[in-house]
């Protein structure tokens, strides 16, 4: 075992989802070994434990899992279990971690940013529950990497991790494990597996599955085609690449274009959906309908009790704050509790462990259920299939007649990527001044009811997040929140979330950009990104 001098980095604090760089800088000598060696620092009593290990399958992964597996053996780990190939999804991983009752996870992943080595890498850790380091853990881990002296790392050759063996080196066990099988052993206990395959038989669905080629590939593989029988050339792009086919991971209609193209063509399937760089991520789609991750969540809790796994009932749901407020309707409509936490999975996991909370999500494309602690992008793709072959109605019905009895939440974000740090801060310090005079002003048909900064205290805990994002609320229960990214490798990102609610069903097909144009107009009003950058449009609508 070797241990190595070296000297801190200045900017290695984790984001929304763990620390993410241009692989460039992770390639600078020391930089990864720096951040993992702070990790362990800031951790107790691993001493013989199990982590688990995996990634995305970018650009980089391979090189940083054999440098994780040495690191892990010089700081005394007693097992690690690796995906095979390095591969694990990152819902994957969180099962892992829980069924082999793992200390905790490193999972390797940039999520929906490129991979290659122009583009970005990231890490991030998971604890004992499966779920992403709360924040008292990153901001440990943060404050490590700033004084950091050594890092200790085991010398013994690169592990293949193309063999399916166990083997001990010195004190590490090193297992390697099939990245499919646990996960898919899981998802036949939530779902009704031979309801699905009968639908998918009988042709009552059909259906194009988006792999991005990322990592969803091989679980759509075994999933959707060996086990519940839909036609190979269901699932598109399927093939894992460290650079993601040169494309963004990132399942929405922007980016996952060939999908979307076809689903309001005249050849849709009857479902189509999508997944991200690490598998996270869904996005849900019928014929000629797209379904806002907001409103999936909420159709998802409205029919929970027409899934196996979830037959008994939910407990409470939760979404994260700029998430529209549809899955508040079903909630309180169903006296279910119902909870608004910042941006980022890490804050479910304490109300999934509570059972305060049984499904959860979050407007980027995210919902998941207690049955990991990550969001789970197949997850909701099982979801809806079991859900659509138990109604056997089209998605863009099941949608309707969701808006009938709840009303429709019209919601869209704007983005505005890579803009200079000093622009974003300048544009946050506007808002914040002007947020103390808003409220009771009145604009065009809308009356300011509240301006604020949101602020988290964790029910559970009692732990306290400020400067979660500038929300605006308006009498009609319209909202346009504001937020900068934290998942961002190039300058800023400003993200502007606007949501209109209508309760009448017979304006429940009108084109979402129109009706929230008032809105839209208002939050540049009020935040002036066209007029600071010289930008004429946003760079992503979703
Ligand atoms: C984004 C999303 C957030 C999500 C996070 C990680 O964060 O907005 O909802 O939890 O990505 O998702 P930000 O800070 O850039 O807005 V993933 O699939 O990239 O791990
Ligand atoms: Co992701």
């Amino acid at each position: 075992m070797s241990v190595v001098d070296t000297t801190p980095f200045s900017d290695q604090k984790p984001g929304t989802s763990g620390l993410r760089k241009k692989v460039k800088v992770f390639q600078q000598a020391h930089y990864l070994e720096n951040f993992v060696q702070s990790i362990f620092d800031s951790l107790d009593d691993f001493k013989g434990k199990k982590l688990v290990i995996g990634g995305d399958g970018r650009y980089y992964n391979r090189t940083a899992i054999q440098v994780i597996i040495k690191m892990a053996a010089a700081n005394g780990f007693g097992e690690v279990i690796v995906g095979l190939g390095g591969l694990l999804s990152t819902p994957a991983a969180s099962h892992l971690i829980r069924k082999y009752q793992a200390f905790g996870g490193l999972i390797l992943s940039a999520s929906h940013n490129p991979g290659g080595p122009n583009e970005d890498f990231g890490i991030k850790y998971n604890i004992n529950n499966g779920g992403p380091a709360p924040e008292q853990y990153t901001d440990a881990f943060y404050q490590h990497s700033l004084e950091i002296s050594e890092y200790k790392i085991a010398e013994f050759d690169d592990i293949d991790l193309d063999i399916m063996r166990s083997q001990q080196i010195g004190d590490l066990k090193i297992t390697m494990i099939d990245p499919v099988s646990d996960y898919a052993e899981l998802m036949t206990e939530i779902f009704d597996f031979a309801l699905i395959k009968t639908a998918i038989a009988n042709q009552e669905i059909t259906l194009c599955f988006d792999a991005m080629h990322a990592i969803t590939g091989p679980y759509a593989q075994r999933i959707l085609v060996d086990m519940l029988g839909a036609p190979q050339d269901s699932i598109i792009n399927a093939e894992p690449k460290e650079d993601f086919g040169g494309g963004h991971p990132d399942p929405n209609l922007a980016h996952a274009k060939t999908l979307s193209k076809l689903m309001f063509s005249e050849q849709s399937p009857t479902f189509g959906a999508a997944s991200d760089g690490d598998g996270d991520r869904n996005m849900i789609l019928g014929k000629g309908i797209f379904i806002t991750p907001s409103d999936s969540l909420a159709i998802m809790a409205a029919n929970a009790q027409s899934i196996p796994g979830y037959k008994q009932g939910i407990s409470g749901v939760a979404r994260s704050m700029p998430t529209s407020q549809a899955v508040d309707r079903v909630a309180k409509k169903n006296n279910l509790p119902c909870f608004e936490t910042p941006t980022g999975w890490k804050f479910f996991g304490n109300l999934l462990d509570a059972d305060k909370i049984t499904l959860c999500g979050e407007e980027s494309f995210g919902s998941g259920s207690n049955h990991v602690r990550e969001k789970d992008g197949l997850w909701a793709v099982l979801f809806w299939l079991n859900l659509l072959a138990e109604k056997r109605l089209p998605v863009s019905e099941l949608a309707k007649q969701h808006w009938q009895t709840y009303g429709r939440d019209y919601y869209s974000r704007h983005d505005y990527e890579a803009i200079e740090m000093d622009i974003a801060d300048a544009i946050l310090e506007q808002l914040r001044t002007l947020l103390p005079t808003l409220p009771g002003q009145v604009f065009g048909n809308f009356t300011v009811n509240y301006a604020d900064e949101f602020s988290y205290e964790d029910p559970v805990d009692g732990s306290i997040s400020n400067n979660q994002g500038i929300r605006i609320g308006f009498n009609n229960g319209s909202r346009i929140v504001f937020r900068l990214s934290g998942t961002g490798t190039v300058g800023a990102t400003l993200r502007i979330y606007v949501e209109r609610f209508e309760a009448n069903p017979d304006l429940h097909d009108q084109d979402t950009q129109d009706v929230l144009a008032e809105l839209i107009a208002l939050a540049e009003q009020f935040c002036s990104v066209k007029n600071k950058t010289g930008r004429q449009q946003p760079t992503v609508i979703t």
